[in-house]
């Protein structure tokens, strides 16, 4: 098509509307694990799980009993920034009261 036949199709003074721009992505979310050992004693990880992670009692003890018996469990799904920090607030706090707890985190 030569650059004529264009003109005519649009017109030359008409206006041609750009795409949209597309949507914002949404971030990558992170999942917070927790991992067992053998030290750590039950009632801390139930404190960590409601005070830190928001868990009712309940699922604070379901969570914590997965931990232990199946190596590891899930506390939360969150973007980099936040799971971070909450690594980072639970490894602290466990150190700080001499217990080897470790959470760590992965990309989804
Ligand atoms: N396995 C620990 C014990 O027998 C309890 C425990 C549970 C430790 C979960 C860490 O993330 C953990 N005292």
């Amino acid at each position: 098509m030569s650059d004529e036949d264009d003109h005519d199709q649009h017109g030359e003074n008409e206006l041609v509307i750009a795409p949209a721009k597309p949507a914002l992505k949404q971030p990558p979310m992170h999942r917070v694990l927790m991992l067992n050992d053998d030290y750590t004693p039950m009632d801390f990880v139930i404190e960590v799980l409601e005070d830190l992670f928001s868990m009712e009692s309940e699922r604070a003890k379901r969570t914590m009993m997965q931990v232990h018996t199946e190596g590891l469990a899930l506390c939360g799904i969150y973007t980099c920034e936040i799971a971070e920090a909450k690594v980072e607030q639970a490894n602290s706090y466990a150190q700080q009261h001499g217990h080897p707890l470790q959470c760590t985190m992965e990309q989804e």
